[in-house]
C-alpha cells in the first residue's frame, strides 16, 4: 500500500477510479498529478415518430418565434389588425395544443418494425429496465426512478467504499489488462518481421515489470536491503551537518529528486498560458505521508505515529538510532508541513497558482535553497540541455507554502531533517521490499479503512504495469478490445454537440455579441482527442517512447526507480522540446478537457456501457456518451475554462458586464447546489458546498442540454438513416424516445457509497454526489420537464431554474 496515494484516494477518489475500485486499488500513481491541475471527468425509429417529434419540436419554435414578433411588432401594427391577429392566433394555438395532445399519445404507438429486436437490444432493454424503479413518478425523484432498480440489486464489496457503473466498467478495463499480462506475446501477423521484433520487445517490457512483481520469493529473499542499498547511495544521515547552511541541503535534495523522491516541493513541466505549445518549470508543495487535512486529526495522529516508528524498527539497528526520537521528530515535522500546505481548492484557480519567478526572485523570498544550484543539476541529472540563468522564469505554484517552509527550515535542527529525508525515501519505495515487513502497512491500512482491504498480487502488479507504460498498456488494450469503428461515431456525436453549442451560444442573453462571436470560435477550435493517439500503433515511435526505461528482472525496485527517472525526463525536456502527448492513457476510464490545449479527451476505456454501445439505439448513446462530451465542453466555458483562449492561452476575451453577467448566473447555482444534502452514517444531513462543485455543476447542465439538442440534430442531419438508428427497445414500447434519453443520462450515475465515506467526499471531490449530478441537472432541465410532462413545482420541475449555457 503506498501511503502517499492515500492523500490522493481522497483528493481524487472519483477521478481516479483504479484506486476507487479495490482490488485494484494500488498504483504508483502518476507522480506529477497535481503539477498541472486538469479537467477530468469521473465518472460516467420510425419515420412517423421522427416526423412526430420533429412536429412537436416545430410547434415549440413556431410559438417561441411568434412571440418574438409579437414584441417587436405591437407597437407598430394598428389597434384593429391587432386584436384579429390575435383572436386568430388564439385559435391557432388550441388547435396546435390539441394536435401537440394527440401527438403525445399516438407516441407511445410503435408499429412492429419500429421495435429493435436484435439480441443486443434486448439485453440492453433488460439491463435499462431491470434499473429502474418504475413505482416512482419520475416527477417526483428521478434518480430512485432511473437507479433505484440498480441500487436494490446491487451490493458494495465489502473491501470497497462505493460501487457505481463508472467503478464497473473501469474493473472491466482492468480485468482485459490483466488477462493481457498473464499470457505470453502473441505474434500479431499484420505486422511486417521488424515490426514484428519490435512488438515483441515492447510487449517483453511490461512482462519483465509484471513478473517481477509477482515473483514475491525472489522480492522476499532481499528483505530490506534494496533499500539499505539507497541508503548507502544517499548519505541522508551522513551528510546532515552540510544542511545547517551553504548548498547541502539543496544538493541532497537534487540526489534524491535524482530517485524520484520529492521532499518539500515537486518539480515538473508547465504548460506556458501566455504562449500555447510551450513549457516552463514549475514547483509546488509536496512531501507528507497523509494529505493535509489528516494532520487535524489526533486520533489519527497517533496511529500515524506509531505506523512510523514500527516502520523505522523494522529498518533501522536500534543500537545505532533511537526509534522513538526519530518517529517524533518526523511526525511534528510533517505536522508543521502540513499546517504550511496550501489547501487544494486553491491550486483549481490559475489565478492563484500560475505566479512567474525569476532565479533572483526565488533565491530572494527563500534562501534556504539555492535555486540555480538545484535546477542547473536537476536537469543536468536528466541530460537536459537547457541555460538556467538569471531570467529564466519559473511557476512558483505554491508561494504561501514555501515562504513557511524557508522559517521551517530555517528553525529545524539537522538531525530531524535528516530523519525527514530518509522517512521520505521510505514512504516512496517501502511497498517494493520484502512481505515480511509490510505488517506495520496493513495494520495502518485497517484503520485508515475501518476494515481489512486485501488486493491480489495480480491486481497489485497490473496496476504496477499500467503506471509504469501507461501508453503501451493501452496499445494492447485497444487491440484487444476496442472496436476501429467506434472512433467515427464518437467523431459525429463531437460534431453534433458542437453544433448544438453553437446555436445555443447566440441565444444566450446576457452575452454580448463580440463575446458571444468569441466564444463560437472557441468551440470550433477544441481539439478532439478520441479513444488514443494514433503513434499508439506505430511500433518506432513507440519503442523510442520507452528506450530509458531500463528494465531489469532481477531488480524489482531498480525497476521502479528507472520508471520514474524516465517518467521526469519526459515531463522536463517539453520546456526544449514541446510535445503535446495525450495526457491520459486510452484504457482509462474517463473523460477530460485541458484548457491550455483546448482539447476535450475522451479515451478508449470509457466508450463502454453504459455510455457507449454501436448495438444501442442513439438516444442511449445520446444520453451518455453525449452528456460525457457536452460536459467536457461546457467545461470550456466554466469558471476555469473561461479564463482561456480559443488557442488556450490564458487570456480575458470577456468584456466586463457579461463577465459580471456569468458571476451572476453562477451564483444561481451556487445557491441550488449548497441547499442539497445527503445522509451520514450518524442520519443527520449534510450540505453539498455549492462554491466548491460549481465548475462540475455547470458543466453538468450544460452538458445535458448540449447532448439533448445534438441528438435531435443527429436525426434532422441525417434523417434517411435516423429512424433505423433510433429504433425503440422492446421493453420500452410505452415509452417515448426523449423519456428513454434521460433514463440513459441518469443511469449513467447509478451509484451506492458507504456514508462516511460520502460525508468525506462533500469537501474531497469537486463534482456533487452522483444523486444530484442527476436530479440537479434535471430540475434546470425545461427539456426534461417537458417530455416527462412534469407540473409546474413538482418536485422535479421548480419553478425557478438556473441556467448559464
Ligand atoms: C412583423 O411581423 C411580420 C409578420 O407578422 C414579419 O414578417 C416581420 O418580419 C415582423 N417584423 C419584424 C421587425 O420582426
Ligand atoms: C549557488 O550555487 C552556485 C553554483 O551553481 C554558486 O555559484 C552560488 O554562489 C550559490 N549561491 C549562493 C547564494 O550560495
Ligand atoms: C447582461 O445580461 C442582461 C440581461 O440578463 C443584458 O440586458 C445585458 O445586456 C447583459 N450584458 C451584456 C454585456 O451582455
Ligand atoms: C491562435 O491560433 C490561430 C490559428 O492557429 C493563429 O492564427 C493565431 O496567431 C493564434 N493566436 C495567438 C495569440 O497565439
Ligand atoms: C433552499 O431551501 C429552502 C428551504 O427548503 C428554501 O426556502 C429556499 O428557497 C431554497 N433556496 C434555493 C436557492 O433553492
Ligand atoms: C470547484 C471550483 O472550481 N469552484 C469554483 C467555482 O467558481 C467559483 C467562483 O467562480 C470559484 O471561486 C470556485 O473556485
Ligand atoms: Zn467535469
Amino acid at each position: 500500500m503506498k501511503f502517499q496515494q492515500i492523500g490522493a484516494v481522497l483528493t481524487f477518489l472519483s477521478l481516479n477510479l483504479k484506486v476507487l475500485s479495490l482490488p485494484f486499488a494500488e498504483r504508483i500513481g502518476n507522480p506529477s498529478e497535481e503539477i498541472e491541475p486538469r479537467r477530468i471527468e469521473d465518472i460516467f425509429g420510425n419515420n412517423i415518430n421522427i416526423q412526430k417529434q420533429s412536429i412537436a419540436s416545430q410547434l415549440f419554435r413556431k410559438k417561441a418565434k411568434r412571440q418574438e414578433e409579437r414584441k417587436v411588432n405591437k407597437s407598430e401594427k394598428i389597434e384593429e389588425e391587432w386584436e384579429k391577429q390575435q383572436e386568430k392566433e388564439e385559435k391557432e394555438k388550441e388547435k396546435e395544443n390539441e394536435e401537440w395532445e394527440k401527438q403525445q399519445e399516438k407516441e407511445k404507438e410503435y408499429k412492429s418494425e419500429d421495435i429493435c429486436m436484435t439480441d443486443e437490444c434486448i439485453t440492453s432493454s433488460k439491463r435499462i429496465l431491470n434499473s429502474m424503479d418504475t413505482t416512482v413518478d419520475p416527477c417526483d425523484d428521478f434518480y430512485q426512478y432511473a437507479c433505484g432498480g440498480w441500487m436494490e440489486q446491487t451490493e458494495i464489496p465489502s473491501n470497497s467504499a462505493s460501487i457505481s457503473t463508472s467503478i464497473i466498467g473501469n474493473s472491466r478495463n482492468m480485468n482485459i489488462i490483466k488477462n493481457i499480462l498473464e499470457r505470453e506475446y502473441k505474434v500479431n501477423e499484420n505486422l511486417s518481421p521488424e515490426e514484428q521484433e519490435l512488438d515483441k520487445n515492447l510487449f517483453n517490457k511490461l512482462k519483465t515489470i509484471f513478473n517481477t512483481c509477482m515473483d514475491v520469493d525472489k522480492i522476499n529473499a532481499k528483505g530490506k536491503q534494496p533499500l539499505l542499498d539507497l541508503y548507502d547511495k544517499m548519505k541522508i544521515y551522513e551528510n546532515r551537518e552540510s544542511y545547517k547552511e551553504g548548498d547541502g541541503l539543496t544538493e541532497q535534495l537534487v540526489t534524491l529528486n535524482k530517485y524520484g523522491v520529492f521532499p518539500f516541493f515537486k518539480v515538473g513541466g508547465h504548460t506556458d498560458y501566455e504562449k500555447a505549445n510551450h513549457y516552463l518549470i514549475a514547483f509546488l508543495q509536496n512531501g507528507l505521508t497523509l494529505s493535509k487535512d489528516y494532520y487535524s486529526y489526533d486520533v489519527l495522529m497517533v496511529e500515524l505515529r506509531k505506523y512510523i516508528r514500527n516502520i523505522l524498527a523494522l529498518i533501522f539497528d536500534e543500537n545505532e538510532r533511537d526509534i522513538e526520537v526519530m518517529a517524533d521528530s518526523i511526525l511534528e515535522f510533517e505536522k508543521k508541513i502540513a499546517n504550511a500546505y496550501v489547501p487544494s481548492i486553491k491550486l483549481q484557480n490559475p489565478q492563484y497558482y500560475y505566479n512567474k519567478r525569476t532565479i533572483s526572485e526565488l533565491s530572494e523570498k527563500y534562501p534556504k535553497i539555492n535555486w540555480s544550484l538545484f535546477f542547473k543539476k536537476r536537469l543536468a541529472n536528466h541530460n537536459i540541455d537547457f541555460d538556467i540563468n538569471d531570467e529564466t522564469i519559473f511557476i512558483d505554484m505554491t508561494p504561501e507554502y514555501l515562504e513557511k517552509l524557508n522559517e521551517i527550515l530555517e528553525e529545524t535542527d539537522v538531525d530531524t531533517i535528516a530523519y525527514y529525508l530518509e522517512w521520505r525515501v521510505i514512504d516512496r519505495f517501502y511497498e517494493y521490499l520484502s512481505s515480511d515487513l509490510q505488517g506495520p502497512v496493513k495494520e495502518f491500512s485497517d484503520f485508515l479503512y475501518g476494515g481489512s482491504v486485501e488486493t491480489p498480487l495480480y491486481g497489485k502488479c497490473s496496476s504496477m504495469v499500467d503506471d509504469m507504460m501507461e501508453m503501451a498498456v493501452g496499445k494492447y488494450f485497444v487491440e484487444e478490445a476496442f472496436d476501429a469503428n467506434t472512433k467515427p461515431a464518437v467523431k459525429e456525436v463531437f460534431k453534433n454537440i458542437k453544433q448544438s453549442m453553437i446555436e445555443r451560444i447566440p441565444q444566450m442573453e446576457w452575452l454580448d455579441k463580440e463575446t458571444s462571436d468569441y466564444a463560437i470560435e472557441k468551440v470550433m477550435m477544441i481539439k478532439e482527442n478520441i479513444a488514443y493517439p494514433d503513434y499508439l500503433l506505430d511500433l518506432e515511435k513507440m519503442t523510442k517512447k520507452y528506450e530509458y526505461l531500463e528494465l531489469d528482472p532481477d531488480d524489482y525496485l531498480g525497476n521502479v526507480i528507472s520508471y520514474l527517472n524516465m517518467y521526469y525526463r519526459n515531463d522536463l525536456i517539453r520546456i526544449v522540446e514541446p510535445t503535446s502527448d495525450w495526457r491520459y492513457s486510452p484504457q482509462t476510464f474517463n473523460g477530460f478537457y485541458y484548457p491550455p490545449d483546448n482539447s476535450i479527451n475522451i479515451l478508449a476505456g470509457i466508450l463502454q456501457t453504459p455510455f457507449y454501445d454501436s448495438h444501442e439505439p442513439d438516444y442511449i448513446n445520446y444520453g451518455g456518451l453525449g452528456m460525457l462530451v457536452g460536459h467536457e465542453l461546457t467545461h470550456a466555458f466554466d469558471g476555469t475554462g473561461r479564463q482561456f483562449d480559443k488557442n488556450g492561452s490564458m487570456t480575458n476575451w470577456w468584456s466586463l458586464s457579461t463577465a459580471e453577467n456569468f458571476s451572476n448566473a453562477a451564483q444561481c447555482f451556487v445557491d441550488q447546489y449548497s441547499n442539497y444534502t445527503i445522509v451520514g452514517s450518524d442520519g443527520k444531513n449534510y450540505n453539498v458546498d455549492g462554491e466548491f462543485t460549481l465548475n462540475e455543476n455547470i458543466s453538468d447542465n450544460g452538458g445535458v442540454d448540449r447532448a439533448y439538442e445534438a441528438w435531435k440534430i443527429s436525426m434532422e442531419n441525417d434523417a434517411l438513416n435516423a429512424k433505423q438508428r433510433n429504433k425503440i427497445l422492446p421493453d420500452f414500447t410505452q415509452y417515448t424516445r426523449d423519456q428513454l434519453f434521460f433514463i440513459s443520462f441518469g443511469q449513467i450515475w447509478c451509484s451506492k457509497m458507504r456514508p462516511e465515506v460520502a460525508v468525506q467526499y462533500l469537501s474531497k471531490d469537486n463534482h456533487a454526489p452522483s444523486e444530484w449530478r442527476v436530479k440537479g441537472v434535471l430540475r434546470n432541465s425545461k427539456h426534461f420537464a417537458e417530455v416527462f410532462n412534469c407540473p409546474v413545482n413538482s418536485p422535479m420541475n421548480p419553478e425557478q431554474k438556473c441556467s448559464i449555457w
